[in-house]
């Protein structure tokens, strides 16, 4: 069992029922600290949480983490007298057990902590594995996180922002041709109810609202367009031949997919499919361009924020940089051009700089093949916290879904880190890097790792680098080749 997988019969009036009596328990309580992830799932868990319980009147501080460490747990306890750990925790009950016992709450979507074939007992543990729902397409921790403050009031109904967002983040929507399942679905209803969110199927490439026109083809990835990904001068004679403008002749200002006209785009869009035909990409490819595009009706028409995935990423970039207060600011609800807003947007922009810089050291210095993985060994050239988004994009441009692809980076602590990412159609095939790296941890002393089926990670000490990627080569050869 792992990440994503549900244990036991579906049980959503289970999970609704436990969410209610947590939601009248922690009522009860007061001095409680939220504990979240600092990716976007996690920062968006930890903004709806915090909402939440100050609607409700309570005392509420919070701490972010990267991961979830047995050396973080003193700094946790003196914060206040009650925990609630968002979008983590799970796979860290046993020692969470020990320390915080009759006063922990977890809210969480990753695979908990086994005994004998069984998850621990904790009894506010509201994860949607426990009831038989996927925690990997149906519901993230920001969902999670939702469904919780929705137990707790339902005017909580506009903080379904927050959890489309934690869920996009979180790629929920990548495995279902491009649009969010399951219980997203209802919080999706719930949004669209609250006038919240507009759905709608359009041209599902990431940067429609932000990027010019001719870095938003170029940049494409998923899909890749032939001939248009990574060539600018294609891009630009592609969009002149269709009579589409690169800038408003009034203003100047580049054009943004969000600034055409339906017209244009419809004519964009039409001409986009009718060049992947026309060099023979093959047609489930091309249906990943049109997807559901989420826009959020509270944020300015040409803010960032006002698309989920744009949203998201801003979030993830504020986590990577080391500055999450940033995006906990965002979620909660600061707009100011000169304040954390602004921040935020110069962040993205970094975040942008730094990826592309990171894609330009792995293609100088290439990527070595080896029998069940690609690898890459960033040294200290890409930070770590980038490094699995950077081997994550090299998919469809610079290696095939054959394999998963591991990259190595260096921790401050002098340890390695390991990122490790695969795609959907390797996950089919069996591949859980979550599960290997975890596997691993019990196996080579000072290894801590896991996550997702499709992208996980692990501290490695640096003299057992050689050893670790040896055994991790194994269990890929297992769960790809079946030997
Ligand atoms: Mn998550």
């Amino acid at each position: 069992m792992h990440y994503g997988e549900a244990l036991g019969a579906r049980d959503e009036k289970g999970f609704f029922a436990l969410l209610d009596k947590m939601a009248a328990e922690i009522k009860k309580r007061d001095e409680i600290v939220v504990v979240h992830h600092y990716d976007a799932d996690g920062i968006s868990s930890g903004a709806i949480t915090i909402k939440a319980l100050e609607r409700e009147g309570k005392k509420v501080s919070h701490i972010c983490l990267k991961q979830l460490y047995k050396e973080n747990i003193s700094e946790i306890r003196a914060l206040g007298k009650n925990y609630l750990f968002v979008d983590f925790g799970s796979g860290q009950m046993d020692y969470l057990l020990k320390e915080f016992d009759g006063h922990l709450f977890i809210i969480d979507h990753h695979q908990p902590v086994m005994h004998e074939g069984k998850p621990l007992e904790l009894k506010w543990h509201a994860n949607p594995l426990l009831f038989g729902i996927n925690g990997g397409t149906e519901l993230s921790g920001a969902g999670a996180a939702f469904f919780f403050a929705m137990a707790l009031n339902k005017n909580n109904a506009d903080l379904s922002q927050l959890a489309i967002v934690g869920a996009l983040g979180d790629m929920q929507d990548n495995n279902s041709g491009s649009a969010l399942v399951g219980l997203n679905r209802k919080i999706i209803e719930i949004a669209q109810e609250a006038k919240v969110v507009i759905v709608k199927k359009d041209l599902a490439l990431y940067g429609r609202i932000s990027r010019p026109l001719v870095s938003y083809l170029a940049y494409s990835s998923n899909p890749i367009i032939p001939e248009l990904t990574a060539n600018e001068d294609n891009c630009k004679a592609f969009l002149a031949e269709i009579g589409i403008p690169l800038k408003d002749p009034f203003t100047e200002q580049w054009l943004s997919y969000e600034d055409l006209s339906e017209e244009e785009k419809k004519i964009f869009s039409t001409a986009l499919i009718t060049h992947m035909i026309s060099v023979g990409v093959e047609e489930w490819k091309i249906k990943q361009l049109i997807g559901e595009t989420y826009a959020f009706t509270k944020e300015a028409k040409k803010s960032p924020l006002r698309d989920g995935k744009e949203f998201a990423t801003a979030l993830n970039a504020c986590g990577r940089h080391k500055k999450p207060e940033i995006g906990l600011a965002i979620c909660l609800g600061d707009r100011n051009p000169a304040g954390k807003f602004g921040e935020a947007v110069a962040m993205l922009e970094e975040h942008r700089t730094a990826l592309r810089r990171g894609i330009e050291f792995v293609n100088q210095h290439g990527i070595d093949e080896r029998k069940s993985f690609y690898f890459f060994d960033a040294a200290d050239q890409i930070e770590e916290s980038l490094v699995g988004i950077i081997a994550g994009m090299l998919y469809g441009s610079v290696i095939d879904e054959n394999k998963p692809i591991i990259a190595l980076a260096r921790n401050n602590d002098g340890t390695m880190k390991v990122s490790g990412r695969g795609t959907a159609i390797l996950v089919r095939r069996g591949l859980n890097i979550g599960k290997a790296l975890k596997e691993i941890g019990t196996e080579i002393e000072g290894v801590e790792g896991g996550g997702h089926k499709v992208a996980a990670g692990a501290r490695v000490p640096a003299e057992k680098i050689d050893e670790f990627l040896l055994l991790l080569g194994k269990k890929f050869e297992e769960q790809l080749f079946r030997v």
